[in-house]
Order: structure tokens, then sequence, then C-alpha cells
């Protein structure tokens, strides 16, 4: 279903309040970091230019885990969209910590900005390639005038990062864009890792 309420939080107990199931803490006055387990590709905010991210690969044509799951939803247009995506290299279309932008077509949001994390364990400074992934994502996002944004744990699957670790770096690249979104959320698919991020969001918020 959707994401709940577009009307802003009055944060009555710190900068902290919990809204059914989702975990919202106040990134500014104009901004809110919401956090919530579930499945990225159902999400969306009713009537607002809003997008998700893909954990994508460098091909960028597909995958499993999250990136399987959204090509899936979004329908076969999707993967023909990102053949559109010009090859920096062959085969290349997004380098590591880089993102790109397409339509979402069957999938209940406008765009789809895909990134591509680090394999944890195979390059020399995964922490900041992981945050330029984030980062990137969201300048590409406020480019395109995208006023709600959700993210997947990106690295936290196939490529291994460990999610203490993820979690402070994705955090961390949100709290450097505080005015520029309604809401920032992430969509998180299983226990640990949702626990992982609300510990961190409760340490750094
Ligand atoms: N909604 C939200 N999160 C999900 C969903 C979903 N529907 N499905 C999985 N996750 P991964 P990576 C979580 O492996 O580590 C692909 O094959 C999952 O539980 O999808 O960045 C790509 O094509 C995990 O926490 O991405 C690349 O080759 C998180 O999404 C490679 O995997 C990311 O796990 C990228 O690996």
């Amino acid at each position: 279903g959707g994401a709940g309420p577009k009307s802003a939080i009055s944060f009555s107990s710190g900068r902290r309040e919990r809204v059914g199931d989702v975990d919202c803490f106040e990134l500014s006055p104009f901004s809110v970091l919401k956090l919530q387990k579930g499945d990225i590709t159902t999400w969306f905010v009713d009537g607002s230019t809003d997008a998700i991210v893909n954990a994508a690969n460098e091909k960028m044509l597909g995958g499993g885990g999250v990136d399987g799951a959204i090509h899936q939803a979004a329908g076969p247009e999707l993967k023909a969209a990102c053949y559109e995506v010009p090859e920096v290299r062959p085969g290349i279309r997004c380098p590591t910590g880089e993102a790109r932008i397409t339509p979402a077509f069957q999938l209940p949001v406008s765009r789809v900005i895909h990134t591509v994390g680090p394999i944890y364990g195979a390059c020399e400074k995964p922490e900041v390639l992981l945050s330029n992934a984030y980062r990137n994502s969201l300048k590409l996002a406020k480019e395109n005038r995208i006023q709600y944004i959700a993210f997947p744990a990106i690295s936290c699957g196939v490529y291994r990062y460990p999610y203490d670790e993820a979690s402070k770096i994705a955090i961390s690249a949100i709290k450097e864009f505080p005015n520029d979104f309604k809401e920032v959320h992430f969509v998180l698919f299983s226990d640990d890792i949702y626990r992982a991020w609300l510990e961190t969001a409760l340490e750094l918020m």
C-alpha cells in the first residue's frame, strides 16, 4: 500500500514518533526520515512526485534481490528503458557509486533511481563507494524534483555489506540533504536490517 499521510508530523516527544508501523525522525522542520519493514516494490506516496531506489549492478539490466523484484513489478518496459541508458564503458551503464534515473512503468511510483553499491570485501574503500551511491541517488532525485524517496539497504544482500556499518553510512548521507525532500524512507526487507537501521537512527538522529 501507500506510505501513509503526507501531512507534516508534529513531533510531540523529542524528534522521534512511531506512526503505525513507521518510525519517524525529524530531519529538519521541513523533512522527515522514515523507517519501515516491507517490500519496496509496493511503496508510493499518493499524488506526489515519488521515486524508489534500486540496488542494481554496473550492467544495469536487472538481476536478483531487490533489483529482480523491481524489474518484475515494473514490467518489461523497465529493462528496455535501461538498455537506452548509454554505456560509459563496454557493458557498463552505471559505475559503482553512481546513479541513473528511469520511468517506473507498472510500479506505483513516478520514477526509479538505479544505483550500484560496492561488493563488500572486493574493493579498497567500500564506505566511500556506498556513501557515493546514496549521495548520488539523492542528488539525482533532487535534480528531478522528487519530493518523496524510498531506499532499500543498498549492498546489504548479495554484496554482503555489514548491516551496522551500512546503516551508519546510509543515515549519515541522508542527513546531508536535510531540506531537499519532504520524506526520505528506508523500506527494509528483513527484521535484522530493520533493527540495525532503527538502532543507528536512534544514535544519529
Ligand atoms: N524490497 C526491499 N528490500 C528488498 C527487497 C524488496 N522487495 N528484496 C530484497 N531486498 P540485494 P545488493 C533487500 O542483494 O546487496 C542483485 O542481483 C535485501 O534483503 O538486492 O546491493 C543486483 O542485480 C537486502 O537487504 O542488493 C546486483 O547484482 C537489500 O535489499 C546485486 O544483487 C539489498 O540486497 C546487488 O547486491
